[in-house]
Formats: structure tokens, C-alpha cells, sequence
């Protein structure tokens, strides 16, 4: 038997008899969203009744289009919140990590690629670094000869576009056999509308600030964008930074809740934006992720004491981590 058809039936095996509740991660993307939609299809059709949930907000438009266009059912977790008999399958996340917050029900399975840093205990876990989890559960059809719906194929087939930032970032061989199953399927005219539709005229704001405010040391970009913005944006303009020719690692942060929200790029092998972002802003906040990419904050106490005079701790910090880091 092929791996993914032994983990589709022990999942099914820990699910049977419960309501269960499929919960992305907070402020949901296109990967988590795709990834849940997809998955509530698949055990709808070994009839377990599950729905999708997640909590904070879609911020961003064109994953609110694809909601829409693709016709996926998910809602605030808040409207109707589990029962604590329910099961709850965390997807593109897991439990305990800062973006998943937590909702009644038992966490029972984890369907994820970010590195594994959880310590909880999960009856099920499907861990894979794919460059997509929704590539996991393409890996589900696939193995077990499931017929995918072409608004699943298309929910799927942008959720991998997306997370590997069009097959430039993490991209594994299973995304690209993924990626040419669900394009024979998809709705292209969808898939054309939801590309061209990603960038906002608010983002601009964003954009404009960052290039303002740009300040670069070594091959390394710091951007303060001085207003609060969603988690999507920030990493944009983050990815932004990082494809100017002199950036090798972009450090952004926005103001979030009278504290810092951070997204972090590298293309360094030496300095892991991960690693970096958990040491630099250790004791002040917390962060983490992929060596390629990560995400952090710092709370509103640290940002406090420090008054208006933030930049100049942060860079500190950052070039402190950094300098430990890189070799040479
Ligand atoms: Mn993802």
C-alpha cells in the first residue's frame, strides 16, 4: 500500500463516530484554506461529517475571492464554536503554535508542513515538508484513485502557487506532480482571475512605506512599516525586500496592537529567517518558522519601555542573532 493511502484510512480510523472540525491556522491563507476544504470533501466521502473553521480574519481580498469564486464553506470559528466532544484536526499548523488559537474540542490529528516545534501529543499526525500542505492531501486523491472536483483542484492548485511563491520556495517534486494532476483539472479562468487580482490599491500604503523607510546594513534589509497592516501584506512586502539584488535577508515588522508583527526572508544557508527571528527577539516576543521564511512579534510591553526609539533595538538585536550566525 502506497503511504498516503495507509494514512488516509488511520486517519479515518481515529475520526470515525465524532463530529470533527477542521481549524487553519489564524488568519487563514490560501494554502490552509484550500487545504481544509479539500480534506472536509475527502472525508465527506467515508461519511464522516466534518466542517471547516478558523479564527481572526480573511484579511486579504483575493483569498476572499477564492472563497467566493470556489464556493468554500468555512467560517469563524466564534459563530458556532465546537463542542468539547468534538475533534479537531489542525491544518497547515499545529496546536500551540502562536497563530492557532485555541477553540473547544480535542485536538486529535495534525495535517501540516511547517517545521515540527509542537510537543503535544496528536492521535494522527501527517507531517511532510512539502512546499504546500495542501500537496499532502493532493497526495490523498491521488493514492487512493479519488475523482477531485475541478473547484477542489482549483482551491488546491492556488494554494500551491501561492506557498511556494509561484515554485520558487520550497518547491518539492510533489508539489510539481501535484501542480500538473490539478492543472489538467482546474478551472483555468478562475486561477487567471484570482493571479491578477493580488495586490490591493491600500497595499500600495504598504509598499510605499517600505520603500521610504528602507534602511540596508550589510545584506541586510530592515523595513518599518508604521502603520498596522494585515499578516498577508507584511510577508509580501517582506518578499518584496528580499528580490532587491542587494538583500539577502529582509527583516520587516509593522505595528500590530501597540507591539511589532514580523515577517522575515533569507537566502542565506548560514542564517535560517527561523532561527534568526526566534533568537533576535527572544524574551521581548517570540517567532519562528521555515529557514527561508518566518514570522514574529514582539508584545506591546517591550515596545513600551522602548518608547519612539524602536528601530534602533531591533536592528541591534537582529545584528546581534546575525552576526553569531553567519559565518565569515
Ligand atoms: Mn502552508
Amino acid at each position: 500500500m502506497k503511504e498516503s493511502q495507509l494514512k488516509l484510512q488511520s486517519l479515518i480510523d481515529v475520526l470515525k463516530g465524532h463530529d470533527v472540525v477542521i481549524q487553519t491556522h489564524n488568519y487563514p491563507d490560501p494554502d490552509a484554506i484550500a487545504t481544509a476544504f479539500a480534506l472536509r470533501y475527502l472525508l465527506g466521502l467515508y461519511n464522516i461529517n466534518a466542517r471547516c473553521v478558523y479564527c481572526g480574519k480573511i484579511d486579504k481580498l483575493s483569498t476572499q475571492l477564492m472563497i467566493r469564486e470556489l464556493h468554500i464553506d468555512i467560517a469563524l470559528a466564534d459563530t458556532r464554536p465546537p463542542r468539547d466532544e468534538d475533534y479537531i484536526i489542525t491544518v497547515d499548523g499545529q496546536r500551540s503554535n502562536s497563530n492557532f488559537t485555541d477553540i473547544p474540542g480535542e485536538e486529535v490529528a495534525c495535517i501540516d508542513h511547517h517545521p515540527w516545534t509542537t510537543s503535544y501529543e496528536y492521535k494522527f499526525v501527517d507531517h511532510r515538508a512539502y512546499g504546500a500542505c495542501a500537496t499532502i492531501i493532493v497526495d490523498y486523491f491521488l493514492d487512493n484513485d479519488i475523482d477531485i472536483p475541478a473547484d477542489i483542484a482549483t482551491a488546491l492548485l492556488y494554494a500551491i502557487k501561492v506557498d511556494t511563491n509561484n515554485f520558487c520556495r520550497r518547491v518539492t517534486e510533489e508539489d510539481i506532480k501535484a501542480f500538473a494532476k490539478l492543472n489538467a483539472i482546474a478551472d483555468l479562468k478562475v486561477m487567471t482571475r484570482l493571479g491578477s487580482n493580488e495586490l490591493e490599491l491600500t497595499d500600495l500604503r504598504a509598499y510605499g512605506a517600505a520603500i521610504q523607510n528602507i534602511v540596508v546594513y550589510d545584506v541586510i534589509g530592515f523595513v518599518h512599516i508604521p502603520f498596522d497592516c494585515p499578516d498577508g501584506l507584511v510577508a509580501m512586502v517582506s518578499d518584496f525586500i528580499l528580490s532587491l539584488d542587494s538583500v539577502e535577508l529582509a527583516i520587516v515588522y509593522a505595528d500590530r496592537d501597540g507591539g511589532f508583527k514580523f515577517s522575515v526572508r533569507s537566502e542565506m544557508d548560514d542564517v535560517p529567517a527561523g532561527t534568526i527571528t526566534k533568537m533576535a527577539l527572544e524574551g521581548i516576543g517570540d517567532g519562528g518558522g521555515h529557514a527561508e521564511m518566518a514570522g514574529g512579534v514582539i508584545y506591546p510591553s517591550f515596545a513600551h519601555e522602548s518608547g519612539h526609539n524602536i528601530d534602533a533595538p531591533i536592528r541591534d538585536r537582529f545584528m546581534t542573532a546575525y552576526k553569531k550566525l553567519h559565518k565569515s
